[in-house]
């Protein structure tokens, strides 16, 4: 029986389910699942995962389209009180090669067209079992299915237990896996789901990636926890939106949802009259996309911000003023703070970087004490790496980042990644990534790339190298080629410098 300090993140969610029978999710294709149909087949996949032998904490990893089983894949990992470890489907088999490795995964979940190759990379990894699981549910992991019990008693974790390692890749290049616990994510979406206001009488449009805290924890997080309906779509597109519009109440997107809404003429007051709610984060919403978008529909966007390390930090009110170019004040149970460089907090008004604590913030980084050590300061506070002001009025304005990263279209990019990968291709000598402004992506990724001296390389060429190696999210959009990189008195690379020149380019 679970003990008085156990936690489990899927008991939280089941102990706000309504009626089993009533619809969960909606496929693209018309197809409803009711919450009687996640209990029964999260617990069919935690006793198959169980059975396997696995000791609790065992990382399972997966890498599959979005489809209901995928998500009664997560919450039977949770059941099973192992680790859920989830993929971008856009990663190559050289990047899964050191998330598995380094994840030391017990188990592998992916698409029947990667098995062969994943295999043989899980058999040199030691990740004992391959399933697969393809977008319309089928695949060796439902066939194991085939006779199962579909009840299970949901494992007792603790509350600082790892739930899910989610990475995150970093300045000197190296994805770092972020360890969120079953408490994290409990307290997160606890608040979220009462800060906006979700009933069992919402629907939401989730277009989202289920792999990403923002598709996962946040969005699907605040439906199971509210006892609500979602219309799911494969992936954003706009017309699927319009269709779906009329049918939900929320919707959550990245900035680059909103943009390209807006660049379609059906998108109207009409088609959102059955909306209560637009909520955008992961990238920073330009003030101009809100104020058209007001314009156009009547609604406010609430922007919020937040991040992997930990969850949602600071939302913009339901009730209230929604300030353009804001991201809203701090959540309840969320500490928020700007601080100078020696960790001071700083009056209203002043830049400085963002710091955060609370139950939201992550364990810790997998495996890299010393990095985790370095990421908070002595009284516990998360260093964002954001910088950003606070008002008087509590609302906060992201202004900037000390970490060098992209955000293209929500998702980041590390320059630092990218330039490893072309400065290995021949005739590189070297390279700076940098973001460029984009109307659709908010941020594209761009190279400038040093050919050695007497070699003649060519964007285009760089591209589909690095296209080889890693997800096309990365793969700079643009590259140019310059006989030099300009540098400060230091021999840094002077990367504003680039901007500034490639800006309009
Ligand atoms: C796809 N491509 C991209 C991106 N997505 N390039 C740059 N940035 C991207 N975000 C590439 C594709 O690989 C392809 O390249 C080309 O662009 C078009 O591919 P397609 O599949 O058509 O992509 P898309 O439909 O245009 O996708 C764009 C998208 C998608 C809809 C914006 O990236 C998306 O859904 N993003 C949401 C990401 C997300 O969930 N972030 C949350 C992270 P090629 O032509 O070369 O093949 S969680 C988070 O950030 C925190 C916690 C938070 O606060 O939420």
């Amino acid at each position: 029986m679970p003990s008085a300090s156990s936690l489990n993140l899927y008991t939280t969610y089941r102990s706000r389910f309504p009626d089993p029978a009533r619809c969960l999710l909606t496929t693209p294709d018309g197809i409803a699942y009711t919450y009687a149909d996640a209990e029964r087949e999260s617990a069919r996949i935690a006793n198959a995962l169980m059975a396997l032998g696995l000791a609790r904490g065992d990382r399972v990893s997966v890498q599959v389209d979005k489809s209901p089983q995928a998500l009664w894949l997560f919450l039977g990992t949770i059941r099973a009180g192992l680790v859920f470890h989830p993929l971008n489907t856009a990663y190559t088999e050289k990047e899964l090669r050191y998330f598995l490795q380094d994840a030391g995964s017990a188990v592998l979940v992916c698409d029947s067209r990667r098995a062969d190759a994943l295999s043989t990379l899980c058999a040199a990894l030691g990740t004992s079992h391959v399933f697969t699981l393809d977008a319309d549910g089928t695949g060796s992991l439902t066939e194991r299915l085939a006779g199962v019990s579909a009840t299970c008693v949901t494992a007792a974790t603790a509350p600082e237990d790892t739930a899910a390692l989610v990475y995150s890749s970093g300045t000197t290049g190296k994805p770092k896996g972020i360890m969120l616990s079953h408490d994290n994510l409990v307290a997160n979406v606890t608040t979220l789901v009462d800060q906006w206001g979700f009933t069992g009488k919402d629907c939401l449009l989730h277009a989202l990636p289920i792999f990403h805290v923002h598709g996962l924890f946040v969005a699907i997080g605040c439906v199971l926890m509210s006892g609500s309906a979602m219309r799911w779509l494969r992936g954003f597109a706009v017309d699927a939106v319009l269709a779906a519009l009329p049918h939900s109440t929320v919707m959550m997107g990245v900035p680059t949802y909103y943009a390209r809404l807006l660049g379609n003429p059906a998108f109207d007051k009409a088609v959102c009259d059955h909306m209560r709610l637009f909520i955008s984060g992961s990238a920073p919403l330009l003030a101009e996309t809100f104020v058209e978008f007001e314009q156009r529909t009547g609604h406010t966007i609430l922007e919020r911000y937040g991040m992997t390390e930990t969850g949602m930090n600071t939302s913009n009110p339901l009730h209230g003023e929604r300030r353009a170019g804001t991201v809203g004040s701090a959540l309840p149970g969320v500490a928020v703070r700007i601080c100078d460089g020696q960790d001071r907090p700083l009056p209203a008004g002043a830049v400085g970087e963002l710091q955060v604590k609370g139950i939201n913030v992550f364990t810790g980084y997998w495996k890299l004490p010393e990095k985790t050590a370095a990421d908070f300061t002595e009284d516990g506070f998360f260093r964002t790496g954001d910088q950003a002001s606070r008002d008087a009025d509590g609302y906060v304005a992201i202004v900037g980042r000390s970490k060098d990263m992209v955000i293209s279209g929500g998702l980041n990019v590390y320059p630092r990644e990218v330039e490893q990968l072309i400065d290995a291709l021949p005739g590189v000598r070297e390279s700076a990534v940098i973001g460029l402004p984009d109307a659709d992506f908010g941020e594209i990724v761009a190279a400038v790339v040093v050919p050695v001296v007497g070699q003649v390389v060519d964007g285009e060429r760089i591209r589909l190298a690095l296209r080889q190696q890693a997800a096309a999210f990365k793969v700079p959009k643009k590259v140019f080629i310059v006989d030099e990189l300009p540098r400060n008195a230091m021999g840094k690379v002077q990367k504003q410098a680039l901007r500034d020149a490639y800006r309009s380019a």
